[in-house]
């Protein structure tokens, strides 16, 4: 049974993973925090705690009280947020990142922080792009997500801490909106069909990334985590993929569900330079292989489930 402290956890993945980990290991067991209140329904009433993860005091009193055995690090600024804040963003994804770090190693605990198809460049392989490959990034965000691959494997060879991490695509869901990355129209798309009939996507035609429905994404969580590590000849940095589509193909399948739906394009410059340095389909064929990733949902069934939940809200 595990105990975790999760940081960042208001955020897209955070507040899916922190109802996913309450299912598996139980309310008690599992701390959600974040830098504010939260003010979801679902955070009401269970354990929560305000951390600001550029507090190192407070995450180790945090982790005193609580005792947990895992620490899932997700607090970080997105792509597009963080190329508007350049210097923010690496003092608060690179030293939220090594706080979180430092407490794992000094309290003996698990480590978890997702890593991104942002951490690739325009140098790299474009498709089916190996794990281990080029990475020269041109964005902060990749900046930041290579350093943050480098430096978990770092203190997992020189202290021994066993930090774990994917390199996430753009994740799709309905429960919290993201906000500020690249991939965010994948989203926006769906919202937009249900309540305006109509969408206009800053990413154009043809530009093909990775996707992921967020179930498989908090599932890839814990079956990475839970994975004996004996079995792993890595740790970080597994590239993981759900699925890769351009703009055209997500908008045909909407209109499947919603014929008068329609596609307009007004691309923004910034986050279509950052789309095009990325790959258009990763190759996740190691994450099968060490811990079995195996996602469920491709476009077609992602959608469907998707456009039903929104309508439910
Ligand atoms: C973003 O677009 O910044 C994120 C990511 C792919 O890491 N969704």
């Amino acid at each position: 049974m595990k105990r975790i402290i999760i940081t960042g956890a208001l955020g897209q993945i955070g507040t899916e993973l922190t109802q996913k980990l309450r299912e598996v290991y139980g309310d008690e067991n599992v701390l959600p925090t974040d830098i504010r209140e939260p003010d979801m329904e679902i955070f009401k009433g269970k354990p929560f705690e305000v951390l600001d993860v550029m507090n190192i005091d407070r995450m180790k009193e945090l982790v005193e009280s609580f005792k947990p055995d895992t620490i899932m690090h997700m607090a970080a600024l997105l792509s597009a947020v963080a190329e508007s804040k350049p210097l923010i963003a690496w003092n608060l994804n690179m030293g939220g990142l090594v706080n979180a770090l430092e407490v794992a190693r000094e309290y003996d605990l698990q480590f978890f922080t997702p890593s991104s198809i942002g951490a690739f460049g325009p140098t790299t392989p474009k498709d089916d792009t190996p794990q281990v490959t080029i990475q020269r990034p041109t964005t902060m965000y990749g900046v930041n997500k290579v350093s943050g691959e480098l430096l978990c494997d770092y203190y997992y060879h020189k202290f021994g801490v066993d930090t774990r991490g994917v390199r996430f695509p753009g994740l799709i869901s309905h429960v919290k909106e993201p906000g500020g990355g690249t991939t965010d129209y994948a989203v926006d798309i769906y919202f937009q069909a249900i309540r305006e009939g109509q969408y206009t996507s800053y990413i154009d035609k043809g530009t093909y990334m990775d996707m992921m429905y967020m179930d498989d994404a908090v599932q890839a969580i814990i079956d990475l985590m839970e994975a004996d590590g004996d079995q792993l000849e890595t740790r970080n940095a597994f590239n993981i993929t759900g699925m890769s589509f351009e703009p055209e193909q997500i908008a045909a399948e909407v209109k499947k569900h919603i014929p008068d739906f329609e596609m307009n394009y007004d691309v923004d410059p910034v986050r279509q330079g950052i789309a095009n340095s990325w790959p258009n389909h990763i190759d996740d064929s190691e994450a099968r292989r060490q811990w079995k990733f195996n996602p469920k949902y491709d476009l077609e069934k992602m959608t469907e489930v998707m456009l039903e939940a929104i309508r439910n809200k």
